[in-house]
């Protein structure tokens, strides 16, 4: 660790590579800098495919580049079952900031068949965050639920829309206005751009409007830009910011917390699934269960119950004394 704590590039990698491959060495290489994990402020952007989300990214960190911070940019690509083209497509659009010293680029792409990749991401920014960094922007296509994940880490969720194909009505139905704390409407030199902007800003209105007034809530202000030409990227920094102030009142320590409980959950999960069911082969045993006419519920609850062994399991009144025989 001497090397990451020195602030070695190399040894962040290979300690993100051993996060994205469920590596044992990560658990101790967490431990050996988690009292700097935290400082880092996460900003999550997600918005549908081609909305601009790597041009605003590289943009963002230009300018933040301009007020001496530094960033780390974790681009993640949960639903690719291979480190696809647009990854490495962002990579070299985001050349120009790599030659920078103050920034660092990761790509991910979930492979396996356990998915785990919330988990990793997570992982990710607690590293960059230890080593250093001051903004870390976690990139990912906003499509299904591990989507929603990978930006449900960060402080700060922007979601990037832009004009044309299905826009805001298409973010409203696949629920990406649920988890946006800041709304871009990028591509603001298209036409369309000004309507959508409205559009959305009716909809956070009403949505605030019918909401219960005991919730002091937050609500996501629109910002209009265009990554493309450079302009009005620094309204979507503010954007964050003022969300970053909201959250400083208290609110950040209970969300941060939150997460953390959730990154456990996941961490059993997913060690459950890979020590203990995968390595032990249950195959054979599960095959013989249902040969013998049991319900497919029925024999997990009896392989919960030895799994768990004595642990009360839903459903499973035979399952403690099954423990017994293992
Ligand atoms: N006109 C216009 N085009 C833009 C703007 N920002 C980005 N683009 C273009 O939109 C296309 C998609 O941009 P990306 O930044 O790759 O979008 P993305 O959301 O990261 O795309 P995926 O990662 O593939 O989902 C590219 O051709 C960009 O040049 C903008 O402000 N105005
Ligand atoms: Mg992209």
């Amino acid at each position: 660790m001497a090397r990451f704590l020195s602030g070695d590039r190399g040894a962040l990698a290979r300690a993100i590579s051993w996060a994205e491959n469920a590596d044992d060495r990560f658990q101790a290489a967490l431990s050996g800098v988690y009292e700097r994990v935290g400082r880092a402020v996460r900003v999550g952007v997600t918005g549908p495919p081609g909305a601009g989300k790597s041009t605003l990214v590289n943009e963002v960190a230009r300018l933040l580049r301009e007020m001496e911070r530094t960033v780390g940019i974790l681009a993640v690509d949960p639903s690719s079952p291979f480190t696809g083209g647009a990854l490495l497509g962002d990579r070299i659009r985001m050349e120009e900031r790599t030659l920078d010293p103050g920034v660092f680029i990761r790509s991910m792409a979930s492979r396996g068949s356990h998915g785990g990749i919330a988990r990793a991401s997570v992982d990710a920014c607690d590293m960059m965050d230890a080593w250093g960094l001051d903004e870390i922007l976690i990139e990912t296509v906003g499509v299904g639920q591990a989507e929603y994940d990978v930006v449900a880490a960060a402080d700060t969720v922007v979601v990037v829309l832009c004009p044309g194909a299905g826009d805001g009505i298409q973010a409203m139905k696949s629920g990406l206005l649920e988890v946006a704390d800041v709304l871009v409407v990028n591509k603001s030199d298209v036409s369309g751009a000004a309507r959508l902007a409205l559009d959305l800003e009716e909809s956070v209105h009403i949505r605030a409007t019918t909401r219960k007034h005991d919730e002091e809530k937050w609500v996501p202000p629109v910002v209009s830009c265009s990554a493309g030409t450079a302009s009005g990227v620094d309204a979507v920094i503010e954007g964050v910011e003022s969300h970053r102030r909201f959250l400083a009142d208290g609110r950040l320590e209970g969300a941060r917390g939150a997460k953390r409980v959730e990154q456990v959950q996941r961490v059993v999960t997913e060690r459950l699934a890979e020590g203990v069911w995968d390595a032990r082969g249950w195959r054979t045993e599960v095959e013989v269960l249902l040969g013998s006419g049991d319900t497919p519920y029925d024999v997990a609850s009896q392989v919960l119950g030895e799994i768990l062994g004595g642990i009360p399991v839903a459903g499973a009144p035979g399952a403690r004394k099954e423990a017994g025989c293992s």
